[in-house]
């Protein structure tokens, strides 16, 4: 697949080499005895940079947003997400499916849970009631475009969980893309929050790993699910090591969101509906009047995938993996399915 232009995510990225090197020379012991000293490395890496006592490696981000729900929640408990989170929209149920999760389905502005929905969605304890007790927020958001959502757009929400004594997670699967599309620290992102799930095999360029982050007490019950779902890996020094050097990365996550941009601005002016969200990152979506499913079919054709988000809806994802040429041959093809379009029409 080398030659096509992948646009589909950001999760199709391949280890640079000097990442395999690392992989091939890691020190490695069995994590499940807690004896892999390179996970121990990135796990005390990632929870001091999240500002957590602890994290958790796991093998993908619905693993991690999982394990918090897991972790926060008992039977039946309520959870407060927004319809368009990953954990609802692309987790296949499972929170319903493991934790026995009620899910409060509520809606706001690019992915962000509105304070006053949740405020009338949180019902008095009452028998009749499920217990509320979680709300997720997702952050960038993917639906909504790769959407960077601010601290002070989170605060407002945050205080209405707070006051009503949720636990707070963070979907933070590219949280890295948010901080440096709105210029802070990680940390400020983060701040407030009981968990979050940070992916290192998204635009960081990991092959595999996630992690989970929150405190002390909260990553011991994570790990416990995280044995119980068979997700305790042994020498799993080998991906934690790739990991250590995708937060390498982190810096020049500012190139995707340029070149998105830049394609973003290329295909407006080719008369595509092609948006970014208030503070964007490295997304671009593109509203069709026809299937974006075929869109993405002939697309294919002339080498470039893309990804259908909905009936009419494709997202385009930047990564490491798109460099400019790539970003002027999806241009060139978006201009010429267009022509084609034009003559079918
Ligand atoms: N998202 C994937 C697909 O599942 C849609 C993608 O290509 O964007 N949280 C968020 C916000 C995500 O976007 C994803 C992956 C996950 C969690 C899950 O991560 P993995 O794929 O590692 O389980």
């Amino acid at each position: 697949m080398s030659d096509w232009v992948d646009l589909r995510s950001d999760t199709v990225t391949r280890p640079s080499p000097a990442m395999r090197d690392a992989m091939a020379g890691a020190e490695v012991g069995d994590d499940v005895y807690g004896e892999d000293p390179t996970v121990n490395r990135l796990q005390a890496v990632v929870a001091e940079r999240l500002g957590f006592e602890a994290a958790l490696f796991v093998p993908s981000g619905t693993m991690a947003n999982q394990l918090a729900v897991l972790a926060h929640t008992e039977r039946g408990d309520e959870v407060f997400i927004h319809q368009d989170s990953h954990v609802y929209y692309y987790e296949g149920g499972a929170a319903a499916l493991w934790a026995g999760a009620t899910l409060s389905l509520l809606t706001g502005a690019e992915g962000l849970v509105d304070p006053e929905r949740l405020e009338q969605a949180i019902r008095p304890a009452n028998i009749h009631h499920p217990r509320p007790r979680l709300l997720i927020l997702e952050n960038s958001h993917n639906r909504a475009g790769g959407a960077a959502l601010a601290v002070e757009r989170l605060r407002p929400v945050l205080a209405v969980a707070r006051a009503h004594g949720l636990f707070i997670h963070v979907d933070g699967a590219r949280l890295y893309n948010a901080a440096v599309a709105l210029g802070v620290d990680v940390r400020a992102l983060t701040a407030g929050a009981d968990s979050v799930a940070l992916c290192l095999s998204k635009g960081l360029g990991a092959p595999v790993g996630s992690l989970l982050a929150g405190s002390r007490a909260l990553i011991d019950r994570a790990r416990t699910y995280r044995k119980w779902l068979g997700g305790g890996m042994r020498q799993a020094g080998i991906l934690a090591a790739a990991g250590l050097l995708a937060l390498d990365n982190v810096a020049r996550l500012a190139d995707d969101h340029a070149r998105a941009g830049r394609l973003q601005a290329e295909l407006a002016a080719r008369g595509f509906d092609a948006w970014r969200p208030s503070v964007p990152t490295n997304m671009v979506m593109v509203d069709l009047p026809g299937s974006a499913a075929a869109f993405a079919a002939q697309a294919r054709n002339h080498g470039v995938l893309v990804g259908a988000m909905g009936p009419r809806r494709l997202r385009l994802v930047t990564h490491l993996d798109i460099h400019d040429d790539q970003v002027h041959r999806a241009i060139a093809v978006f201009d010429r399915l267009a022509g084609e379009a034009e003559h079918a029409g």
